[in-house]
């Protein structure tokens, strides 16, 4: 039986993961800040199942607990590691960016130390972002795409996107990263976009709220459905050697296309209830965020399963029996 430790297992990769890792009989370890059960109570009210965290092994041990970690590493052996822990949200200025630079880039350097002291035989993947291409200067965006960060999250995952080549370079470990595009669930936290429509939208349905404050409503994004995505981590590390890939769906969607879907399937008109708030607004830039995944096709067998408008509705739907 393989044995896999994930960062981040009660986030919405963690919890999808963990479901497709369980379900191929692997034993699943995670780490887990030391609030312990009640982060877990926290995670599955936006749908993970009750017990899934009844059948992993937890460790309630933070990132930048260095001693921690190296005690797990040297106690437990595993056979990959899907390190998804970090602070991850994007609208945030690069002068209160301290914290997640902090966190995504120390974290990432402790966990690779650690197993590179005991275990270097473990298969390593890291949660890079589209974000670490920031202000493209061509779509869609490959592997050699120049990158060209433009917030604290981008910067702190492209520092820690290095820090992982190298050490694949240098130590010879088994290191990839996955360059994943925008990806979404039920499980995807509300302040996301696609959550806060479709939560919106079901909301509204039921009478529970009236309107819904949104930003840009002609931002684009490459935006894809989480759990395929996970199992694109997954291929990644089976693989016969260490790479960095592209995840993408390489289509391009708009805030007011999601609207459009999501209020239709709850039975409304989204111009009716949407109004825009320049409190939300984010600058664009002329190039979009989009992927060209061809290279993970090219060399595994990982294909996107789920489209973008099938996505948006099964989210309007867990939304709505939510509520
Ligand atoms: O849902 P978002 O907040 O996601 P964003 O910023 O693209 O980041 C997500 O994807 C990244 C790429 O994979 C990840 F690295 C990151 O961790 C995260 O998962 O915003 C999507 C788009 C943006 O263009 C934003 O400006 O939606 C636009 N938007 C328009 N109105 C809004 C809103 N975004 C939010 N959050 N709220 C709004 O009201």
């Amino acid at each position: 039986m393989k044995r896999a430790l994930i960062t981040g297992i009660t986030g919405q990769d963690g919890s999808y993961l963990t479901e497709y890792l369980l379900g191929l009989g692997y034993e699943v370890h995670g780490l887990m800040r030391q609030t312990g059960l009640e982060q877990i109570k926290g995670s599955t009210q936006f749908g993970a199942p009750e017990d899934l965290y009844e059948r992993c092994v937890l460790h309630p041990i933070s990132l930048d607990n260095f001693p921690g970690l190296y005690r797990l590493v040297s106690r437990w052996q595993f056979d990959e590691c899907y390190h998804l822990a970090a602070a991850s949200f994007v609208g945030e200025t690069l002068a209160d960016g301290y914290q997640t630079i902090q966190t995504n880039i120390a974290g990432t350097h402790y966990l690779l130390a650690a197993l590179c002291e005991f275990q270097k035989s473990c298969r390593f993947y890291f949660a890079g972002t589209s974000e670490m291409f920031g202000r493209p200067r061509a779509a869609p965006q490959r592997e050699d795409t120049p990158f060209m960060p433009r917030s604290a999250y981008g910067i702190s995952k492209l520092a820690a996107f290095h820090l992982v080549r190298n050490y694949r370079e240098s130590q010879g470990m088994f290191c990839c990263s996955g360059i994943l595009y925008n990806h979404e669930s039920p499980r995807r936290r509300p302040e996301f976009v696609t959550r806060k429509i479709t939560l919106a939208a079901a909301r509204i349905a039921r009478g529970r709220q009236d309107k819904l404050e949104l930003g840009n409503l002609d931002a684009r994004r490459d935006w894809g459905w989480a759990p395929d995505y996970v199992e694109a981590m997954h291929a990644m590390l089976n693989h016969t050697s260490p790479d960095d890939y592209v995840v993408a769906t390489g289509e391009l969607h708009s805030v007011r296309e999601i609207c459009e879907i999501a209020f239709a399937r709850a039975g409304l008109d989204w111009s009716k209830h949407v109004v825009v708030n320049p409190m939300f607004h984010r600058a664009e830039e002329p190039i979009p965020l989009q992927g060209d995944s061809t290279k993970i096709h090219r060399v595994t067998s990982w294909r996107q399963k789920t489209r973008f408008n099938e996505m948006i509705t099964t989210m309007v739907d867990a939304d709505l029996s939510r509520i």
